[in-house]
Formats: structure tokens, sequence, C-alpha cells
């Protein structure tokens, strides 16, 4: 079976998608299709009424959001990257974490697209601030996430990288020294280097 992986290279959403579909080796069975949702192709538009990667599209379904399609695939394979986050309460509620500090630095960056008269001081601080107390949330946990590289590494190593890459004035290594070791662990994986986003 080929499934099409709707995605765009800026995208921190499908990169978690893509991330997963090599970590699990199944870049033989998803076919990526690099679409940008700013033009409402038809492809997408069809397989995901919202316009947004990432689709993954199966026998002609689209199976959406991101969180779906990493579980969906991770079911494929035989439940590796989710398998102790969805048997706890609490590394569930840390993975919504990881997605909740991704809807702030994509929120984020949308305010910056507007025209400078129409951007909110007001939102970019409270999207800043949520990232913020997120991760300093993280820095003091580090010891209690899974043990192996798991759905949830995933997000938090998509979310300092989109960081470095949409908003480097953040200065995340500044303001979260305690996350660096962690991030050098995973950086260098191929799956990491591979979905760089540009
Ligand atoms: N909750 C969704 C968010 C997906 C999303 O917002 N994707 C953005 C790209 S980062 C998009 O396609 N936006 C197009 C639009 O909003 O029209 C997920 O986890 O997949």
């Amino acid at each position: 079976m080929t499934m099409q992986l709707i995605y765009s290279t800026a995208s921190p959403y499908a990169r978690t998608a893509r991330i997963v579909v090599r970590e699990l080796s199944l870049l033989n069975q998803v076919e990526e299709v690099f679409q940008h949702p700013f033009e409402n192709p038809e492809l997408l538009i069809t397989a995901n009424p919202l316009c947004k990667v990432p689709c993954l599209v199966v026998d002609g379904n689209g199976l959406f959001d991101s969180q779906v399609i990493c579980e969906y695939l991770d079911s494929l394979a035989g439940d590796k990257l989710f398998a102790e986050i969805s048997k706890n309460w609490q590394l569930k509620t840390l993975y919504s974490l990881t997605r909740g500090i991704l809807d702030s630095c994509v929120a984020w960056q949308q305010d910056k697209m507007r025209d400078q008269s129409q951007r909110s001081e007001f939102w970019q601080q409270r999207f800043i601030s949520s990232i913020e107390r997120g991760l300093e949330h993280f820095a003091g946990r580090l010891d209690e996430l899974p043990k192996g590289f798991s759905a949830l590494h995933i997000n938090l190593v998509t979310a300092l990288e989109y960081l470095s890459f949409r908003h480097s004035e953040y200065q995340w290594q500044q303001k979260h020294p305690q996350l660096i070791d962690w991030y050098q662990k995973y950086k260098s994986r191929t799956s990491i280097t591979d979905t760089a986003p540009e």
C-alpha cells in the first residue's frame, strides 16, 4: 500500500509526521508530496477540508491532523513511538504540552506575517509567555520523559528547531540552557537532519 503524505517544508506539524515516517522506516510505503497550503491545491483540499498540512492520504481518504497521522503510522509499525505515552496520563499531558508549544510558535509566526499595523503586541506576548513557561516545564522534568526516542521527543525537538528557524530572537538556548544537552543527543538523527525546515 502506498500512502501520500502531503507536507510543506516549513510546517513543524508536517515535520513531525515526516520524522515519524523515517523513525519507523516507512519511507518505502509513504510518498511525500510537497504542497503549499496557501495555494489551495486540489489534492490537499479534497483530502482535508481545512486545507492544512500535514495530511496523509490512505486509500483515497485523508487522515489528519498531525497527531492522528503520527499515531496511525505508529500503529502500522507496532506501536513504538506512542507506547509509553499512551499508557500514562502525565506523559499524555506532556505530549499535549509539546503540541501547545508548537501551536504558540506557529501562531506567533502567523502574527509576524501580518502587516506591521495589524500585529498584536498583546498576543505576541501571550504566545511567547506560553512558550517560555512550557519549555521551563520541560527543563525541570527531563528525567520524566519516556526512556526511548518517542513521539514526545519528536515534537519537542521540532519545537526547538522551529524556534531557531522562525524565532531566532527568542534565543531558546540562552533562556533554557537545561535543554541544550538534551537536544544535542537527538539533533543528529537522520530523521531530524533529513527534515530540517526550509
Ligand atoms: N493541528 C494541526 C495544525 C496544522 C496546521 O496548522 N498546519 C499549517 C502549516 S504549519 C497549515 O497548513 N496552515 C494553512 C492554513 O491555516 O490555511 C496539526 O497538528 O496538523
